[in-house]
């Protein structure tokens, strides 16, 4: 019998719009109309940062091709990224945060978790935590959040999404199964449109809910996905025992990179791909990190996505070695189609 887990308060914080809210803090007149942060319109292959709320409404959102955006909502106030200052932006909202609690896994720069179990003794106590947080963030840096709590990461996050913007959200661990049961499986962190179709597949739904997945065996699962499978299966049932890690190690060093036009030219795309390989291998140098594996990314002009993984090994990885070990992972995915090449990119996962 393992030991009984203590039982946590975990917090997660997301701030509501983020980019397009900045803008907007600094651009009062910007309230109340759609802003847009995001590529030039006129670029044809740029895409949307993040838009406001009133930018929602149209149907805009994170990811869409920004010509796209600009047809569904043409006086849009259209931004461009402005990172560095957001970067700025961030640092100060965090180290807000990081007062309240110093156990703090920053995961981008918008959220963060906080593991609450020793600072505070009820979720009561908890809530009022991030009461101050919401009120000081706000004071000081004119932005608004939003916080959920449960007693995990999974829970957190989810409880955080629930009362987006501005909202503070607890789900109580008496709740927990019963909350995610007739949500969406997508709900779950790692399951994304390729692992959700495999699921409606095997279970024979079009969109299978958390409460139909759990009805899928541990060891089908772990069939269809590996180790991942095990991973959902607590997930379906809001079980997640991940901790929140002060400081995040670098678990992968990669490039990419978007062609000017679509090519099927190997020869350049090849070229490309030495300079990607030779530039994680001088990142991976420079962190003092050793590659255990690498993961190929091609992208076809239609969006199309294919990624795949080698383990490797060589003591001393060099941009040579991730080259030749990825050309035919390469090779393979553009073969096997017609179609023309967006993106292609290298991740190198180290330890
Ligand atoms: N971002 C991006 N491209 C994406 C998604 C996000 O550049 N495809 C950037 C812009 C966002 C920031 O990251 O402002 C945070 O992303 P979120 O997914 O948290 O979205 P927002 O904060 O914009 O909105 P929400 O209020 O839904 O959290
Ligand atoms: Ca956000
Ligand atoms: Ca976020």
């Amino acid at each position: 019998m393992s030991k009984k887990k203590e039982k946590r308060i975990i917090m997660h914080i997301d701030m509501d719009y983020f980019f397009a809210q900045i803008e907007e803090r600094e651009n009062p007149h910007f309230k109340g109309h759609p802003v847009v942060v995001g590529a030039d319109p006129a670029d044809k292959r740029g895409v949307v940062s993040t838009c406001n709320y009133e930018a929602r409404k149209y149907g805009l959102k994170s990811g869409m091709p920004i010509t796209r955006a600009k047809k569904l909502c043409p006086d849009a106030i259209f931004l461009p990224v402005n990172m560095n200052f957001y970067k700025k932006v961030s640092a100060l909202i965090f180290a807000i945060v990081k007062k309240h609690c110093s156990k703090m896994e920053k995961i981008s720069l918008d959220e963060a978790y906080l593991d609450l179990s020793k600072r505070v003794r009820s979720f009561k106590e908890a809530v009022k935590i991030g009461r101050s947080i919401k009120k000081e963030i706000w004071q000081k840096e004119k932005i608004t959040c939003s916080i959920g709590v449960a007693e995990n990461k999974m829970m957190a996050k989810i409880a955080c999404e629930m009362e987006k913007p501005d909202g503070l959200k607890v789900i109580y661990p008496s709740q927990t199964y019963q909350v995610i049961a007739d949500m969406g499986i997508e709900v779950v962190p790692g399951i994304g449109p390729k692992s959700k179709q495999i699921i409606a597949r095997f279970l024979g739904v079009e969109d299978p809910s958390v409460k139909q997945a759990r009805e899928i065996k541990k060891r089908d699962l772990v069939d269809l996905f590996g180790k991942r499978g095990s991973d959902f299966f607590d997930k379906f049932k809001g079980v997640d025992n991940s901790p929140v890690v002060t400081k995040r190690e670098i678990k992968s060093i990669g490039r990419e990179y978007t062609f000017k036009k679509d090519t099927r030219d190997s020869e350049k795309i090849f070229k490309v791909f030495k300079a990607l390989s030779y530039d994680v291998a001088s990142s991976l140098h420079n962190k003092k990190k050793r590659c255990k594996g690498i993961t190929v990314v091609c992208r076809f002009e239609d969006f199309e996505t294919h990624t795949k993984q080698i383990s490797f090994l060589p003591k001393n990885c060099t941009g040579k070695d991730i080259y030749k070990k990825g050309v035919p992972l390469l090779l393979d995915f553009i073969t096997k189609k017609s179609k023309k090449v967006r993106l292609i990119g290298v991740r190198a996962t180290v330890f």
